[in-house]
């Protein structure tokens, strides 16, 4: 099928016209704002530091698509073409265990700037910025709780991890000229019910109090904190809980929450939280991920949350301070398709809000007419935001609806 993508631009334009809305205006703003791409949908969350030790921690992966990268190279050459069907400006999430280890043992609390030189290279050839994750899970020092755990030489092997893993942020903030996010998520719960759960929350303050001492300048790396609700052995007691964190900011003020969509009641909707967040002045992390009756890390598609979450974003003008990531993980389908197929509906559903008549929706809902912005909004959905996002996609130089061909 060939379409011409210039001709019905032009329409497109003409009808969003009509609603007074500038879609060259849209595609100007659309292209800048970053979306960061997680790095682990490409190999099931392994890794380099021990491709062979299990995922753990109460998250897990299931499928057996075929193709899943053997050795580093093809994870590179992978990530590339993932990479090559996303438009727009584009960050890399990285997560500790995709270190260049260089052949060696290299422990979680050894880990330097030294060992991620390759992802700065790549980060530069591509064009692209990174943001950083300690990783406290699958590891043998992670069975019992890490930075909770009440054994203090865990608990502080865990601690140095953390603290040089934001080292490592602000590298890459210096190297890229682009501020790094690195998020801290533990895994730490418990499978039953559990009689004192203050003494390893005031250990988990205690433990992030020492990893977010030293200060670093938020220009090259800034830190934020991931809850969540339960997980797979973690069903009655999760030690992170986003009251938790959202206490931790607030008291500390030395790291922004980060939100998962994924990590809350199944009715409990990110897109409703975001707009306190904004009135306060906060910054906010957020992992789109798509939740599939409970925390299912199922690919993000364009649908009402993901749209109700760029929407938020995008109608505040909080491009600055909400930073947008991914974060699923699928191993029954093709994995370099999931990887691109969830970053192109995040930056659909940005090019989506900035579609929508906003100036005139939010005037309506000034004055008290609630009748235009209801018949409004319904109205906009039938508008062509595909022929948009068509001339998006040429202008980047990378695939429009076409792109899924080797898949069909
Ligand atoms: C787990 C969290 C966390 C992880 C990644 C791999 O529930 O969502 O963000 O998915 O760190
Ligand atoms: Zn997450």
């Amino acid at each position: 099928m060939s379409i011409d993508v210039e001709k019905n631009y032009q329409l497109a334009k003409e009808m969003y016209a009509e609603f007074g809305v500038d879609t060259d205006a849209a595609l100007a703003k659309v292209k800048d704002i970053p979306v960061s791409l997680h790095c682990w949908q490409i190999d099931d969350v392994l890794g380099f530091e021990n491709p062979n030790q299990a995922l753990t921690g109460g998250i897990a992966t299931f499928g057996n698509a075929p193709g899943r990268p053997r050795n580093r190279d093809e994870y590179f050459a992978q990530l590339k073409e993932a990479l090559a069907l996303v438009p727009g400006h584009t960050k890399i999430n990285l997560h500790a265990i995709y270190l260049d280890n260089k052949g060696q043992k290299v422990e979680r609390n050894e880990i330097t700037p030294e060992h991620f030189k390759i992802w700065v290279d790549f980060a530069k050839e591509q064009g692209v910025g990174l943001d950083f994750n300690p990783t406290y899970f699958s590891h043998p020092k992670a069975e019992n709780g890490t930075l909770s755990s009440r054994d203090k030489a865990i608990r502080h092997f865990w601690i140095e991890h953390g603290k040089r893993c934001r080292k490592i942020g602000e590298y890459f903030g210096k190297e890229l000229g682009e501020t790094c996010i690195t998020n801290q998520w533990i895994p730490d719960g418990n499978k039953d019910i559990t009689v004192d759960k203050v003494t390893p929350r005031k250990i988990l303050a205690e433990s992030y109090d020492e990893i977010f001492a030293e200060k670093i300048d938020p220009k090259y790396n800034i830190d934020s904190v991931e809850s969540k609700l339960f997980g797979l052995g973690s069903e009655s007691y999760v030690v992170g809980s986003h009251e938790f964190y959202m206490e931790y900011e607030s008291t500390r003020h030395n790291c922004i929450i980060c939100l998962d969509c994924g990590h809350f009641h199944p009715t409990e909707v990110v897109s409703a939280k975001l707009s306190s967040f904004i009135t306060f002045g906060k910054q906010v992390m957020l992992h789109v991920s798509r939740p599939v009756r409970w925390d299912s890390d199922h690919v993000t598609l364009q649908d009402d949350e993901t749209n109700a979450v760029m929407q938020e974003i995008i109608w505040n003008n909080a491009t600055d301070t909400i930073h947008i990531g991914t974060d699923y993980f699928d191993a029954s389908i093709n994995r370099i398709a999931a990887t691109a197929l969830g970053a192109r509906c995040v930056r659909k559903c940005l090019l989506n809000a900035l579609l929508a008549p906003i100036t005139k929706l939010q005037a309506m809902e000034a004055e008290g007419n609630n009748t235009g912005r209801l018949t409004l909004l319904e109205e906009c959905k039938n508008l062509p935001a595909g022929a948009v996002w068509e001339k998006f996609c040429a202008e980047e130089k990378v695939p429009g609806h076409d792109w899924l061909k080797p898949y069909l």
